[in-house]
């Protein structure tokens, strides 16, 4: 059999209406599951429910603010046996840590961190009963480095590393395996803003900046998580638990070119 085959199985990818959570959706979709997927917003799920439908998938997909329980456990009731999870929805906010107000930096773990905590505790008893379970934990180089402006999504990211550790120590016994991914920089609507034409016409100095400190001289496209996501969600990975793969076109291995 196949072991990247993911037939028969159903993949719950949260805030998948865009960005790295659709193509990882439409990656694992091709791989054969049934795709599940939730946003905040009716008008873009409904668009990428069509989205999902040109590319072949027939998706269930829905509005469900993974920050409230109550609505995941309705939306996990309703979407059936999830057997892999990809914890995918994330914001970030740039701001200078001390005008930051508390309020921002609970706003942004609560999505980034206590979320995947509600998703994962949604899915994971019904994945003990199967006997089986696959989740994914989208991370972030900030899981690894800090960088100015970004301390409540760098925090966030951090603890979801040590989430994906605990889940592996915790639920590793009932053949779940719990692994990160980590995305370099990715071009994505979240990382628009540091990717955006100068009024001259210069390149976004944080543009010129990462593309000089990554190995692939590159950002990364959504598209490049796409095969280390089924390999996360396949039995491929069966003996692969509490890791994150960082797919950061080697960002993290280099130090640098000297100016
Ligand atoms: P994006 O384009 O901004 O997409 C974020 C998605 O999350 C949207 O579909 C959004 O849906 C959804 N979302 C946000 N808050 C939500 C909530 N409370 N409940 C449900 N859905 C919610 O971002 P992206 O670049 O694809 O990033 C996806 C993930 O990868 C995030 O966790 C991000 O931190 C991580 N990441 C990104 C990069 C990068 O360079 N882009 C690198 C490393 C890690 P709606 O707006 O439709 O509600
Ligand atoms: C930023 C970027 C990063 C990326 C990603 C890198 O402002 O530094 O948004 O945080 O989103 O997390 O891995």
């Amino acid at each position: 059999m196949n072991m990247f085959s993911l037939e028969g199985r159903t993949a719950w990818v949260t805030g998948a209406s865009g960005g790295i959570g659709f193509a990882i959706a439409e990656a694992l979709g091709h791989a054969g599951a049934r795709i599940v997927f939730n946003c905040r917003s009716e008008s873009h799920a409904q668009k990428a429910i069509e989205a999902y439908r040109d590319k072949g998938i027939e998706a269930l997909g829905g509005v469900c603010d993974v920050t409230d329980e109550a609505s995941v456990r309705a939306f996990v009731d309703k979407a059936g046996d999830i057997d892999i999870l990809v914890n995918n929805a994330g914001i970030i906010k740039r701001v200078p840590m001390c005008e930051m107000t508390a309020e921002d930096f609970r706003q942004v773990v609560d999505i980034d961190l206590v979320a995947p905590f509600i998703c994962a505790k949604a899915v994971i008893p019904g994945m003990i009963r199967r006997g089986h379970g696959k989740i994914i934990n989208i991370c972030s180089m900030t899981s690894e480095l800090g960088r100015e402006t970004v301390s409540a999504y760098a925090a966030a990211k951090g603890g979801l590393k040590m989430l994906t550790r605990n889940i592996c120590a915790e639920y590793g016994q009932y053949n779940i395996q719990c692994n990160g991914i980590g995305p370099g920089y990715i071009a994505t609507p979240q990382t628009a803003p540091l990717r955006e034409r100068q009024p001259d016409g210069s390149r976004h100095p944080f543009d010129q900046f990462i593309v000089s400190r990554t190995p692939a001289v590159r950002w990364g496209e959504a598209e490049d998580l796409m095969g280390p996501a089924v390999f996360l969600a396949s039995d491929a990975s069966n003996f692969v638990n509490g890791h994150v793969l960082y797919v950061d076109g080697g960002i993290l291995a280099y130090i640098g070119k000297q100016p």
